[in-house]
């Protein structure tokens, strides 16, 4: 990120290795997911063929040290994260669920013999990982989740039912980290609890959902699940309520944060590109003031974005990145990259809504990015609350 099209360089704050891993993800989003992301969009599809590329290039599970993943710091998973973003968002997706709502929780919740079965062959891509968390009736409010859990005997099997919407990669998943409330036996407290639901396992379906205009080029999913027996074995063991699925949801929404600047950068390029070349009144439209007013915001939107990221990445390094940073991180960089995926749009005039111009595309798939891990608003109140102590979520 040296020299035109940016002024703001980072180059001197990475470590080689970092610069090496950022610009490997680059080469390699160029080479192999830039020529066929249009088309996959335009059909709907997921390009299934890239995954075991993916984890040759330690996309699956980046940060997580030992079962054979890739061990990166925060900073270094991070930059993976906009170079998949910049080629598109449902690319970081999968690399996204895969790595910080699959194998995230097997690796922090689960047995050590969980993460001896799962998550080697997760890193190979091998096993493809889903996360159920949001309900028809429970997006925002997690805690009202009806899914449910019950144990009939001490020390037995538990038995979910209850239906999972909006979850990405679900019919194609191997295994399904299921969040359920649930009744150990002898127990009248419900607490919610993580099961790893298995393909194989009998009442278990996962319908896709058809007719997205947004995220076309990522597979997402139902999970309804009739009374599904799943063993004890499966549970997760090492944490109960709430703050299970929202510590893996901590994860995802940091390196959404990054992959956002990536969507921004790819959109703030082909506009200044596009205005360089394109003459109107005699001259290139980016030689007007107003392009040019354009092109500055979007540019400097996208430094600050970025400083925020690594700022927060060092934190994270430290141990000392709060839930309240990732919720400012991920709201501010999805909003900054959504409004300049608009302006950028404009600034193609006609040709800004044509697929052969990606930025339609970025604009789209960014309405879901702005939605999904918590909504803009939802991060607002946590943000909020962070600064006044005083909770707007309810009343
Ligand atoms: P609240 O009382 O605030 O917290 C309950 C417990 O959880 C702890 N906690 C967290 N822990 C880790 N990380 C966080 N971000 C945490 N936020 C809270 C908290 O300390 C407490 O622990 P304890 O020990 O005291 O019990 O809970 P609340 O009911 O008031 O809810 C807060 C709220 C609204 C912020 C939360 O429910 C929320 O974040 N809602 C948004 C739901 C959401 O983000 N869903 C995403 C679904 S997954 C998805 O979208 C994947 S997209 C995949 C892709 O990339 O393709
Ligand atoms: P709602 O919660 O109904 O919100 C609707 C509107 O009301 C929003 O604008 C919201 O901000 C606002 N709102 C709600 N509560 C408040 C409040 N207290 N104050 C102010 N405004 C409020 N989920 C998973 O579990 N796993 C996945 O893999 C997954 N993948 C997804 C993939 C896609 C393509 C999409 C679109 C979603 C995915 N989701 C997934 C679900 C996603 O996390 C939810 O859509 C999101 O959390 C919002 O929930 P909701 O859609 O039910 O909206």
């Amino acid at each position: 990120m040296t020299g035109v099209p940016y002024i703001l360089s980072i180059d001197h704050l990475l470590t080689d290795e970092e610069r090496l891993t950022w610009q490997a993800a680059r080469d390699f989003g160029a080479r192999r997911i830039a020529p066929v992301i249009e088309q996959h969009y335009e059909r709907g599809t997921f390009p299934r063929e890239l995954i075991s590329e993916f984890a040759a290039m330690g996309f699956l599970g980046a940060p997580l040290q030992g079962y054979g993943c890739a061990g990166m710091n925060p900073v270094a998973y991070g930059l993976t994260m906009i170079e998949l973003e910049r080629q598109d968002s449902g690319i970081r997706s999968f690399c996204s669920v895969q790595s910080a709502l699959a194998m995230w929780p097997i690796y922090a919740y689960g047995s050590e013999e969980q993460r001896q079965r799962w998550l080697p062959g997760m890193a190979r891509g091998e096993i493809i990982g889903a996360f159920g968390l949001t309900e028809p009736n429970s997006g925002s409010d997690p805690g009202s989740m009806r899914t449910h859990a019950r144990q009939r005997e001490a020390g037995g099997d538990y038995v979910l039912s209850g239906q999972k919407m909006w979850i990405t990669n679900s019919p194609i998943a191997d295994v399904l980290v299921v969040w359920a409330k649930t009744l150990d036996f002898g127990s009248d407290t419900p607490v919610i609890r993580g099961f790893l639901v298995e393909r194989s396992m009998a009442g278990l379906q996962t319908p896709e959902t058809h007719g997205k205009l947004s995220l076309r080029a990522s597979i997402t999913g139902e999970i309804v699940l009739d009374e599904v027996r799943v063993p004890r074995e499966n549970l997760l063991p090492g944490v109960q309520g709430l703050k299970g699925p929202l510590g893996c949801l901590t994860q995802a929404r940091y390196g959404i944060g990054w992959g956002a600047v990536g969507a921004a950068m790819s959109v703030y390029e082909r506009a200044r590109e596009y205005t360089l070349q394109r003459t109107q009144f005699g001259r290139p439209i980016a030689g007007f003031q107003l392009t040019q007013q354009k092109l500055v915001e979007l540019h400097n939107d996208i430094g600050k974005g970025l400083l925020l990221a690594y700022h927060f990445g060092r934190l994270k390094q430290d141990g000392k990145l709060t839930p309240e940073q990732v919720s400012y991180l991920k709201r501010d960089n999805v909003r900054m990259a959504l409004e300049s995926a608009r302006t950028a749009r404009s600034m193609l005039g006609g040709n800004g809504i044509m697929g052969e111009f990606h930025i339609m595309r970025h604009l789209c798939n960014l309405e879901t990015v702005y939605t999904y891990e918590g909504t803009h608003e939802i991060h607002t109140l946590a943000i909020g609350r962070a600064l006044t102590g005083l909770s707007a979520f309810t009343g």
